[in-house]
């Protein structure tokens, strides 16, 4: 089978130090949540930042500031910075850290209810706008679906000519309002993307291990982190990212999965080669 590529989620916008005292706010706490999760096998850190009080924010100097100190230690990792940001930011805003020379970040497929009166507003003209954006700054865009009509409404614009090939889906299921992470909505959800694409699972809460275990025996990918889930098993609070991944990895040994490199995933997925020499 193919390589697993590890994504770790290590940060979130919305779960703060009093759920979990691991959620990293300062430009260290970041960096070090990165470092540990890079050294227990994730390839891709998916990337938001807060403000030291904690505060998401999608500042292009913050990001800037984060993603150069992460490079420094983990030389060849994927950053992948949050093009989501926290439910009611605008477009503008959530784009700014396409402005900084990055190779991947993700792409939000669609609306959604996020809990309470949260909604995640992704209209049809924003997925284009960001599509095309990302498209015009060389940036690979991982396609975050958190229910089937998004798969949907992304297979759409491909046809006409707004997401492009190759297609990396993302399927983040049990959000409240969202999908749920059910077997059957993974086998649905995989089903639904052409066989040639690649997909990575994001399970939300008590979701995170199943779905990793279904995604990992079926090929897929997997993404972990405090932005999805800060329990290492019912009950227990995961000491920090870096444990999240390794039982991911525990899991793939089970599977004889092995785990991709930084330089393995780029393959995987079709992103070219990134000159790290010259970014910022
Ligand atoms: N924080 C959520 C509102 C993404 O990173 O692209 C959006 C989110 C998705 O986390
Ligand atoms: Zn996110």
């Amino acid at each position: 089978m193919n390589k697993l590529i590890i994504t770790c989620a290590i940060s979130g916008a919305e779960v703060t130090k009093s759920e979990h005292p691991a959620i990293p706010y300062t430009v260290e706490e970041t960096v070090e949540q990165a470092y540990q999760a890079y050294l227990a096998g994730a390839s891709i850190i998916h990337l938001h930042v807060r403000k030291d009080d904690g505060t998401p924010t999608q500042s292009k100097a913050r990001y800037k500031k984060i993603i150069k100190a992460i490079r420094k230690k983990c030389k060849d990792v994927i950053i992948q910075p949050s093009t989501g940001g926290a439910v009611g930011m605008s477009r503008e805003v959530r784009l700014q850290p396409t402005e900084i020379p990055i190779e991947m970040a993700t792409l939000d497929c669609g609306t959604l209810n996020f809990g309470g009166d949260d909604i995640f507003v992704n209209t049809e003209n924003d997925i284009k706008y960001f599509a095309i954006t990302m498209k015009e700054r060389h940036i690979f865009p991982e396609l975050e679906c958190f229910e089937k009509g998004h798969i949907d409404s992304i297979l759409r614009l491909h046809k006409k000519g707004f997401i492009f090939e190759p297609m990396h889906f993302s399927f983040v299921l049990g959000v409240n309002g969202g999908m749920t992470g059910e077997e059957r909505d993974f086998h649905f959800l995989r089903e639904s993307i052409p066989t040639h694409c690649t997909y990575s699972v994001a399970g939300i809460g008590r979701y995170e291990f199943s779905l990793a275990e279904l995604s990992i025996k079926h090929g897929g990918h997997v993404r972990v982190g405090l932005e999805d889930n800060i329990y290492i098993e019912k009950g227990v609070l995961a000491k920090d990212n870096r444990e999240l991944v390794e039982k991911v990895v525990s899991i793939a040994k089970k599977y004889n999965r092995e785990i991709a490199s930084p330089k393995e995933a780029r393959e995987i997925l079709g992103i070219k080669e990134f000159n790290h020499e010259n970014i910022l």
